[in-house]
């Protein structure tokens, strides 16, 4: 069957009302599995040899990889926001990397990668980490913490609030924190210290994994995190334990729901810092708990693969596996990351890595496995963005898109299943600066930010001046051709500047 046949089956199905008995190929399960700081070359289907990661390269071998996909943004809030609404988050304000108190920045009236699911029968999960902000002003962590994942169309939430090193150190189960006693009740601060408590920056003999920069505030599990915190003793998470316990609930989602076509979101911790892999994965590599975290994220996948296949429905699952932002080495804890890295290269032949302008920033694996629609061992090197999982999703499940829904999402459903080479035109990237890749054009706007983070020690690529790379002679970024193609670098950025004011990018 092509894919107009499947589309005209399906909409006969919708106008008979068969949808819910329709052919379980028509509605596949999807589950997204999302790595954190995963870069481009830091697993073993895209070049890395210092570690093994064979869950994640049977997907590829089974599946379809991508080798030319990127996250919209350097860093991970703007790309989960562009992931969950089609939307470049640039667009809207506040959708930079948020503190774990912010309020939820997505609308809740806004057509969401759940919500369009689930008004086609899905049943939709997220299990993982959220950093998209929850509540709408002070948050109550005591009480029911809304709106939320819930609110924007997930039927079952268990999340990290906002990252595995920002306060509160406690999973939120829809709207509740897990395991809260109420006779320790959670607060929360991103300005001051509470009275009496113990500070990283205070205490260092009493942290397990101590900071390279920043991460210097409250203590949780013998690690200094961003944010203050007192209360909610019996809630806090052990670090080591925690793909353990979301790939548990992982795995129970997918159990209950194995009967009916469902959506999970497994944005998962690994490998963002603090890397605290459990023990059963330390020394799994030379490279350290960089290295060891990505074998525990591996096991993860496998495991969910596993799940599939215990519970018969491994053949009609679409399992999309891809990263929010590209790869940094040292993020801010002493965890031996940089001393062992020895031959590894992150992001692959790629410049930069997260926060960068550079393609190290937002070029991240991207895996695409559906055994009965996808063939196996198939590699593509359409351009793809995960901003288009909406639109191609859309497409999937036979739903049209409004003009506004997710004005950025492009339906690329023929190149996600391998039957088509043709991916985008062009995409827009957000690191310090904007960036449009065009073709075989790469124009980064320029900007007075800085060049290089001495911190993280990344090279950012803002620059005066705009810079222009070649795509296909020059793919890390070498060599900055503006000088030579000044045509080029002002239709570009006439093109950038349209796609900016226009509001919207979709045709
Ligand atoms: C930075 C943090 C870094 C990480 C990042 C967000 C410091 C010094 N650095 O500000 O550790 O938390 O924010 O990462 O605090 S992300 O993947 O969620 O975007
Ligand atoms: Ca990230």
């Amino acid at each position: 069957m092509n894919r107009r046949q499947f589309l005209q089956t399906l909409s006969a199905a919708t106008a008979t009302g068969l949808l819910g008995a329709a052919k379980p190929s028509s509605q596949p399960n999807i589950i997204f599995i999302y790595a954190d700081d995963l870069g481009y070359g830091d697993v073993s289907c895209y070049g890395a040899t210092s570690v093994r990661t064979p869950n994640i390269d049977a997907l590829a071998s089974q599946g379809l990889r991508f080798t030319d996909a990127h996250a919209t943004s350097a860093t991970c809030t703007p790309s989960r926001y562009s992931v969950m609404t089609g939307q470049y988050a640039w667009r809207k304000q506040g959708t930079g990397i948020l503190p774990g108190d912010a309020p939820l920045i997505i609308d809740t009236h806004q057509l969401t990668l759940p919500s369009l699911l689930k008004r086609t029968g899905y049943t939709t999960g997220i299990v993982g980490k959220w950093h998209l902000g929850l509540g709408s002003g002070e948050i109550n962590w005591n009480g029911d913490i809304k709106p939320g994942p819930l609110e924007i169309g997930f039927d079952y939430s268990f999340i990290i609030p906002a990252t595995p090193d920002r306060v509160p150190c406690v999973f939120v189960e829809n709207h509740r924190v897990v395991n809260l006693d109420p006779a320790d009740p959670i607060h929360i601060s991103y300005k001051a210290a509470f009275p009496g408590e113990l500070t990283g920056k205070d205490h260092p003999e009493l942290l397990k994994m101590k900071p390279s920069h920043g991460h210097d505030m409250a203590i949780v599990d013998g690690v200094s995190r961003i944010g203050y915190m007192e209360g909610g003793k019996s809630a806090l998470w052990v670090d080591e334990d925690i793909a353990d316990t979301l790939s548990g609930k992982a795995v129970h989602f997918i159990e209950q729901n194995s009967h009916h076509p469902f959506f999970l979101y497994y944005p998962v911790h690994d490998i963002h810092v603090p890397r605290l892999p459990n023990e059963r994965f330390v020394g799994k590599t030379s490279m350290g708990p960089r290295g060891d975290a990505i074998a525990e994220l591996d096991w993860c996948v496998g495991r969910i693969v596993q799940t599939l296949e215990k519970q018969g429905i491994a053949h009609n699952t679409l399992i999309v596996f891809s990263s929010d932002n590209g790869p940094v080495v040292d993020d801010g804890y002493q965890d031996d990351a940089v001393k062992k890295l020895g031959s590894h290269k992150p992001a692959g032949i790629y410049r930069g890595g997260k926060y960068s302008n550079f393609d190290g920033g937002t070029r991240v694996p991207f895996i695409a496995k559906w055994p009965d629609r996808i063939k196996s061992g198939t590699t593509s090197n359409a351009l793809v963005d995960q901003i288009d999982l909406l639109a191609s999703f859309a497409s999937l499940t036979g739903q049209q898109l409004q003009h506004n829904d997710a004005p950025d999402s492009v339906d690329l459903l023929p190149a996600l299943l391998g039957r088509s080479r043709i991916g985008r035109e062009s995409l827009v990237e957000e690191a310090g600066a904007l960036s449009l890749v065009d073709g075989q054009w790469k124009v980064i706007r320029g900007d007075n930010k800085a060049a290089f983070d001495p911190y993280t020690k990344t090279e950012l690529g803002n620059a005066p001046r705009p810079q222009l790379y070649d795509r296909i002679s020059d793919p890390g970024e070498h060599h900055d051709v503006a000088a030579a193609h000044p045509e080029i670098v002002q239709r570009m950025l006439a093109k950038l500047n349209q796609i900016q004011s226009a509001g919207r990018s979709r045709i």
